[in-house]
Parts: C-alpha cells; structure tokens; sequence
C-alpha cells in the first residue's frame, strides 16, 4: 500500500514583532512583489513549503501520464493520437522543469523520487481515477488541464522565482492540452447519441475529482494560511475552486450535457455558479492510498524507476569518462 501522508503541522503565521530582523526583511520583499531567488535569504519552513508544494506538482506532471498515456495506442485516429502523443511527451517536460525548479531549493531529484516512492510525497489525487474509454481523455484534457490551468496561472505570480518562471512556460502549453480536451469530447457530444452518452459519463465521473484537485475547503487547508502570506499561494483552495465552476459549466451548457451536479445553479446575488462539496472523506481516503489506482500508478512508477537503472548508470559511466578524460587532457597540456 502506498499510503501519502496526509496531516502537516502547521504552527500559524507569524506576526511581525514575533519575527527576527531577517524575517521581517524577507516579509518586506514578499509584500512588496520582489522575487525570492535561490541563493537570497529565506525562512527554513518557506524553502521546505516550496520543496512540499513544487516537489508533489513535479510528480503529479509525471505520475498524470500514465492515465493518458495508457490510450496512446487505441487514439480513434492518426491525428488524435499525434496530438495525444505531443500532450503526454509536455506532461514529462513540465515535469523536469519543476524538479529543476525544486533542485534550487537544495534538494535532489533522486531523493524527491525516492521520497514519493516511499509514499513521503504526494501527488495529485486526480491521477488515482482510471481513464475507462476515450471520452474520459477529452474529459482529462479538458476538465483536468482546465482545472490545473486556472490553478497555475495564480501561480505564475508565486513568490519564488523559478516557480514562478516555470509556471509561465507550463502554461502555455496547458492551453494547447486543454483545447485539446475540449475539441474531443466537443466531437463526441456533438456525434451519436453513443457517443453523446460516454461524454455524459466521463464529466459525471471526473466532475468531483476534478474539483478535489484544488485542496480540502478553505477551513481544512493546513498551509494556506502561510502558504498566502508568503506569495506562494495567490489565491485560496475556495477561490480557485469557484473560478473553475464558474468557467466550466458554461461550457459543459454549451455541449448540450447535462450538468454533473443537480445542486449547480446560477447564484446572482453571488454573481457565481452555486455548487455541491465534493465527497471529502472519499479525498482525504485517496491521499491514504485507498483510490481505485494509488497502487498500480504507483507500481508503475516504481517499476519504470527500477527499469531506467541501466540507463542512468551508463549516463554516469559516460559522464565519468568524459570528466577523466577532460582532465587527463588538461594535465598533459600543462
Ligand atoms: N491531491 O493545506 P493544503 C496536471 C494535500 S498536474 C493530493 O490545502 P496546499 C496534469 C496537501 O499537499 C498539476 N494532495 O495544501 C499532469 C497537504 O498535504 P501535506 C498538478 C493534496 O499545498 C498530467 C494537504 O493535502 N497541480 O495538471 O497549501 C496530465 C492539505 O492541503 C491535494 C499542482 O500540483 C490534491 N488534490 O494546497 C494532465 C498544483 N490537495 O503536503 C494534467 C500545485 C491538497 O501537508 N499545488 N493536498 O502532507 C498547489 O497548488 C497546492 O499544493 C494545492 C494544495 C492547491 C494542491
């Protein structure tokens, strides 16, 4: 079992005359929307939330191309799997630029990797759900992309700034994943009454995890608190959430779907779409490692991880030889 921790003990925000000189100079920069970069000053607790946060995004890109990925080889057409291929090749791409991200804050990917195979890290609760049919990966495209779009354009003002210039970058191609998304399950709620049927299906069945991939409610959320005073958060788990709802369900109207949750409605005093809670102990049981998938997307990584060892011993072998070679060359020439 591969169980993710689940409680994190958060001590509460510091106020200012309770922080040392440096912290109130750090604060100053935060307030002021000056970048933190790696070799500035930071508080321990803000370089280990960034590691925590940027850490699980970096597994979640690379665990999240496994459901799709799974689909490679049944792509309705030509055209549909080239496009799938490009998506799930970004996925590791994003990836790697996260680790890169995470490895200036003074840890390595190999032990980030290590952790998340031992279940000490997370990774997105929505990749613990199975891609059953196609019209579930236009549904992944674009409800779940949709959903990591609004939560990293937020991000791509985060304090840290190679997060944040991560962030950017990710984002641009996260558009092209979820118009992609869009495009075919439009195909499909637009074709036969078949395939109107299986769009219905995926949206009922991804709506609820799709809302779970912005955190516990508000209330329940152990870093927020912190994680928005330091600019690392932009926006609340709530917040996102709703921005979601309010961007989807048109969209969903629009496909002439039904609405996945009878309790959504257009609230005008709000001026924002009413909805229902996802189920929160069915979450919190996911981070547990009790999902339908945690144990095979698990597996899978770990296997792929065990099965890679060659290839990185000859990439070091490689770098080794050269390095000696490198200075062999440089001692005869002196
Ligand atoms: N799943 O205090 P909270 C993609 C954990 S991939 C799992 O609110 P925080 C894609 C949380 O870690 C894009 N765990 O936490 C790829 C904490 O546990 P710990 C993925 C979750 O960090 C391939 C505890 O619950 N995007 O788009 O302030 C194919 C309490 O939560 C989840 C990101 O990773 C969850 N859904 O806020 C297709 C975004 N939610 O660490 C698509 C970056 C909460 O104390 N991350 N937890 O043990 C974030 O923005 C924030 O970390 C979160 C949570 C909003 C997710």
């Amino acid at each position: 079992m591969y169980a993710q921790m689940v409680k994190t003990a958060s001590d509460g925000v510091k106020s200012r005359k309770d922080m040392s000189p440096e912290e109130a100079a750090f604060q100053e920069k935060i307030d002021a929307d000056i970048k933190i970069e790696p070799r500035d000053w930071m508080p321990e607790d803000y370089r280990r939330t960034l590691i925590r946060q940027i850490g699980q995004h970096a597994h979640s890109e690379v665990v999240g191309q496994l459901p799709e990925g799974n689909w490679i080889t049944r792509a309705p057409t030509l055209e549909r799997k080239m496009i799938l291929l490009a998506k799930v090749q970004d996925e590791a791409g994003h990836g790697l630029y996260l680790y890169s991200a995470a490895e200036t804050l003074g840890v390595s990917r190999d032990e980030m990797v290590e952790m998340l195979h031992a279940g000490k890290m997370k990774y997105s609760s929505i990749f613990n759900y199975p891609t059953l049919n196609w019209a579930d990966i236009g549904a992944v495209g674009w409800l779940v992309d949709g959903a990591a779009i609004i939560n990293q354009v937020a991000l791509q003002r985060t304090s840290y700034g190679p997060y944040s210039r991560a962030m950017i970058r990710i984002c641009k191609e996260e558009s092209f994943h979820a118009r992609q998304g869009y495009s075919a399950i439009m195909k499909m709620a637009f074709g036969t009454p078949e395939q109107k049927r299986m769009a219905q299906h995926a949206v009922n069945r991804l709506w609820f995890p799709a809302l779970m991939m912005f955190g516990p409610s508000d209330k329940d959320s152990v870093h927020s608190e912190q994680s928005m005073a330091w600019k690392i958060k932009i926006k609340t788990n709530d917040e996102l959430r709703q921005q979601f709802v309010d961007q989807t369900v048109p969209q969903i109207l629009y496909l002439g779907l039904e609405l996945p949750d009878p309790n959504i409605k257009w609230n005008e005093e709000r001026g924002h779409y009413d909805f229902s809670d996802p189920d929160w102990s069915e979450f919190f049981n996911v981070l547990k490692g009790n999902g339908p998938c945690n144990t095979d997307r698990m597996k899978d990584r770990v296997g792929a991880w065990e099965d890679g060892a060659w290839v990185r011993d000859g990439l070091m072998a490689h770098a080794r030889k050269r390095q000696a070679r490198k200075e062999a060359a440089k001692i005869a020439a002196e």
